[in-house]
């Protein structure tokens, strides 16, 4: 409904979309007709009345009329129908209701995903994420980061560990990508500074509300530079989204209800491990050095560093073998994690770059450093130090729409128990 506007009052207008609304009032019937853009009311009267009566809501439909100013405090224009076309009708009972005025649970939504976009609610999510994908392209272009594809059917395990989905590859064994972590590394020998945007699979069995088996992961690489400059040039990519987000939603229902977009982003705080492992502690949540932060632990530190926060140099342990460790305390690493509350959003760090200690890094992990021969080769090229991040995006998504299950923001969402649509 993009096109109609104040010039076109009093001429005849053909406007094309499905019907949201009917009321029908014996001599008159009055439509309401959306396509992605808005919604218009469009009014019968006369002739046109027995054909309107006849419409399904839902159905997709032409109308031609002369356009008015509306009175009704929800539409700006109507149009007073000549002709109404029906070019795809409705069947009945449609699985959902697309309005979203009678709620239907998230499966049943997803079951009939397409019809469920049809609800302005819904498809507003999806428009925040195709704005953050290109504003997150636009901003790391601008910063000398150049766009990569790396591969998604890979021949060994990219950062070892068992979730990985494997299958049958031409007679041989080959992997879904769980990142591009060791790919854009290499890339670093000799691109300085690359990101990619892609899809990558993790075979997790995690019932939760935020894990996927197929999530969207933004993922950079920097050379010369360590985990202070990767965090701050996360900080200022997440800045720059979240205000380009606010501005475009700031006169929608899901600007009033989210906070982040309502208020000035405040510095984001760094919090080292240690740090939380003391707060944890007074707050009768007892975590010795080189524990993992529990679901539960990390809704303790969500209830105390509100909105984003870092998480800092973390147990060498606990993160995979690429990170770097602190050479004035190797038991720490140069690592961090993005939260927000309790969901992480990102983690990255300062990588090593000498080869034999990568390798004796492997070892520690109980990784053959022969399975990585592929990945290690590039080490004896002269690789940059570099440092680097990955973010999830669908989760970044959920803290921009404010939604509570990462489902809500994927279109057709992969998890345990879903393989349709
Ligand atoms: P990590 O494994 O922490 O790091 O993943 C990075 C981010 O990706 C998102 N994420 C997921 N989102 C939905 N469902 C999942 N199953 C899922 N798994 C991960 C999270 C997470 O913070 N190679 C490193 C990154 C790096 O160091 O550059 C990595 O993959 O938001």
């Amino acid at each position: 409904m993009a096109q109609l506007n104040k010039s076109l009052i009093g001429n005849l207008v053909t406007v094309a979309g499905w019907v949201e609304d009917i009321r029908d009032i014996g001599r008159l019937v009055f439509i309401v007709i959306r396509d992605t853009t808005g919604s218009v009311q469009a009014i019968a009267r006369g002739e046109s009345v027995r054909l309107a009566k006849e419409i399904s809501r839902q159905s997709s439909v032409m109308i031609r009329g002369l356009l008015k100013e509306s009175d009704a405090k929800d539409f700006r224009f109507e149009i007073s129908i000549q002709d109404i076309s029906v070019r795809s009708r409705a069947s009945y009972p449609l699985p959902i209701d697309a309005t979203g005025r009678i709620n239907s649970s998230i499966d049943k939504r997803i079951d009939s995903r397409a019809l469920d976009l049809r609800n302005p609610t819904v498809s507003t999510i999806f428009k925040v994420r195709a704005l953050t994908s290109s504003s997150i392209r636009e901003n790391l272009s601008t910063e000398g980061y150049l766009e990569v594809n790396t591969p998604k059917i890979i021949g060994t395990a990219s950062e070892g560990g068992a979730n990985l989905f494997s299958f049958d590859y031409f007679k041989k064994k080959a992997y879904l990508a769980q990142s591009p972590q060791l790919y854009k590394e290499q890339l670093i020998v000799s691109l300085d500074r690359v990101f990619e945007i892609g899809p990558y699979f993790r075979a997790e069995k995690s019932h939760t509300v935020r894990h996927l088996s197929e999530f969207i992961s933004v993922d950079t690489e920097a050379a010369f530079v360590d985990y202070e400059y990767s965090m701050e040039n996360l900080e200022q990519l997440i800045r720059k989204v979240v205000s380009i987000v606010s501005n475009q939603l700031r006169n929608t229902v899901m600007f009033g209800e989210n906070p982040i977009l309502r208020n000035n982003l405040e510095p984001i705080t760094k919090v080292t491990y240690k740090q939380c492992l003391e707060h944890l502690s007074n707050n009768g949540e007892k975590i010795e050095f080189g524990g993992d932060l529990t679901d539960s632990s990390l809704r303790i530190l969500g209830e105390r560093f509100k909105g984003f926060y870092f998480i800092t140099d973390w147990p060498t342990k606990l993160k995979p073998f690429y990170i770097q460790e602190k050479t004035e305390d190797p038991e720490v690493s140069e690592s961090f994690d993005l939260q927000y509350g309790y969901l992480e959003l990102a983690s990255g760090g300062t990588r090593l770059h000498e080869k034999e200690r990568l390798q004796s890094r492997l070892e520690q992990k109980g990784l053959r450093p022969r399975d990585f021969a592929e990945h290690l080769k590039a080490f004896d090229w002269g690789i940059p130090p570099h440092a680097g991040w990955g973010l999830g995006l669908d989760r970044l998504i959920m803290v921009l729409t404010n939604s509570q299950n990462v489902r809500e923001v994927v279109l057709f969402p992969r998890d345990v128990e879903r393989l349709i649509p």
